[in-house]
């Protein structure tokens, strides 16, 4: 079967998280993507290693389906061997600290003149302004970009989240705007820019956060837990935030992952009285309606944990589900890694490595009914130099052990 981006050729100047998890997906999605690197690597090969002298997961997991090359970018030769890449490339996408691709010598002109129909996407910390010329890595993005100010406990420092908003975040919205690219090529056969700042990405996602700054310009936000509001949105602990209120209640048998989110939608109330073994609540005016139970959703939630805690929170997420209330118990990442559905679902696959033997990762959540996904190894440093130097590029042999031998490629 064929993929959906056949015959879209990626050259690949990512590193570290946001680039890579972009590419990573533009190679799921069936692009030949050659992940051209300095002669001693992503830096992520080597960091975080669980196993001597291997490949890291850090690597393995950002870096399957591409191939890699090796290419000294600041030696003479390895600029020209480049620019033969980048005219028979239809994306470039790399995510190095600002202006380090016109450093080498590549800037937007020239690129577009080497070849007009070329993508180039880039992925940097922020847009232009004040912070143009500063590096940035996950944190530093969510720390600008709204997550961690609105994250955690009113009474405790702001949070990072686990989930990686700034760099795969990031690299979802420059997927985004490569397809968006490929698609308006298709009409004036003319390539263009793309570029995605890593705040503009978290900020993106926290949107729903500004729509609760201005409505606090009309007085406190109700379906927060926060009992006193000041200028600014308050972290607002496991409130959702949003018009249903939830919260996460504590299970059996008490461990740190024994917890289930419980939203409360208006008719899960009656239910949920039920289940909690106090009926009579359904119809008491002082907590039948949301209106009601919203200036106590604190005590709402204890009387739910109240049932809660003396229940798994499997058997809790079966009961609630068997009333339709929406819920979702507190996956650890062992119970993540070991769930046989997500398994079912090719979303936690494993993969055979030639230096590892095989690794778990997350498969791609983006599933095409035409163009099926396989999840293969990450390459090896410099993998496929002589595939692409030499069966593609043309360079003859005896120029390829030269380019070796002098440390260009
Ligand atoms: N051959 C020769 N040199 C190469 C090369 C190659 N193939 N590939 C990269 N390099 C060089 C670059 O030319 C650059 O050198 P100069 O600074 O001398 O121009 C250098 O390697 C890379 O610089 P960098 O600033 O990208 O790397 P860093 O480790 O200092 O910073 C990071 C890392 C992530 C902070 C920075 O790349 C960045 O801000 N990127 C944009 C935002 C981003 O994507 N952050 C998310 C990272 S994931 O958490």
């Amino acid at each position: 079967m064929s993929t959906a981006l056949e015959g879209v050729r990626v050259l690949d100047m990512t590193h570290v998280q946001s680039g890579p998890s972009a590419t990573q997906i533009l190679a799921w999605l069936g692009a030949d993507v050659v992940k051209v690197e300095a002669l001693g690597g992503d830096i992520t090969r080597k960091q975080l290693r669980d196993l001597p002298d291997v490949d890291s997961l850090y690597f393995t997991m950002l870096n399957c389906n591409k191939r890699s090359v090796t290419l000294n970018m600041k030696s003479a030769e390895g600029k020209q061997i480049f620019t033969d890449m980048v005219k028979q490339s239809d994306v470039l996408v790399e995510n190095f600290g600002p202006g380090a691709v016109d450093r080498m010598g590549f800037t937007w002109d020239l690129l577009q003149e080497l070849n007009p129909g070329l993508i180039y996407a880039s992925i940097k910390g922020f847009g232009d302004g004040p912070y143009t010329h500063y590096k940035a890595y996950e944190v530093v993005a969510q720390a600008m970009g709204g997550s961690m100010s609105t994250t955690g406990f009113e009474d405790g420092p702001p949070v990072a989240t686990g989930a990686q908003i700034g760099d795969s975040g990031t690299g979802i919205h420059a997927v985004a705007g490569i397809l968006a690219a490929l698609v308006q090529r298709g009409q004036t056969g003319k390539g263009q820019r793309v570029t995605v700042a890593m705040q503009h990405a978290v900020l993106n996602l926290c949107r729903v956060k500004l729509r609760d700054q201005q409505r606090l310009g009309h007085g406190p936000l109700p379906e927060y837990p926060n009992k006193e509001f000041g200028d600014s949105v308050p972290r607002s602990g496991n409130a959702s935030g949003g018009g249903q209120p939830g919260w996460a209640v504590k299970c059996a048998p008490g461990g740190p992952d024994d917890y289930i989110y419980v939203i409360v939608q208006p008719p899960g109330w009656a239910p949920i009285s039920e289940l909690i073994g106090r009926p009579e609540l359904a119809e008491d005016p002082e907590w039948s309606t949301p209106e009601a139970r919203l200036t106590k959703l604190d005590k709402m939630f204890q009387l739910i944990e109240e049932w809660s805690v003396h229940h798994s929170k499997w058997d809790v997420l079966a009961a609630l589900n068997a009333h339709n209330i929406p819920c979702g118990p507190i996956l650890s990442t062992q119970e993540l890694i070991e769930d046989s559905s997500l398994a079912d679902n090719d979303m936690i696959v494993e993969v055979d490595h030639p230096q590892r033997g095989s690794f778990t990762t997350v498969g791609c959540p983006i599933k095409l009914s035409d163009s099926p996904v396989k999840v293969e190894t990450s390459p090896l440093l410099g993998q496929h130099n002589e595939d692409v130097y030499v069966r593609e590029l043309g360079i003859n042999r005896e120029r390829f052990a030269e380019l070796q031998k002098n440390g260009v490629i």
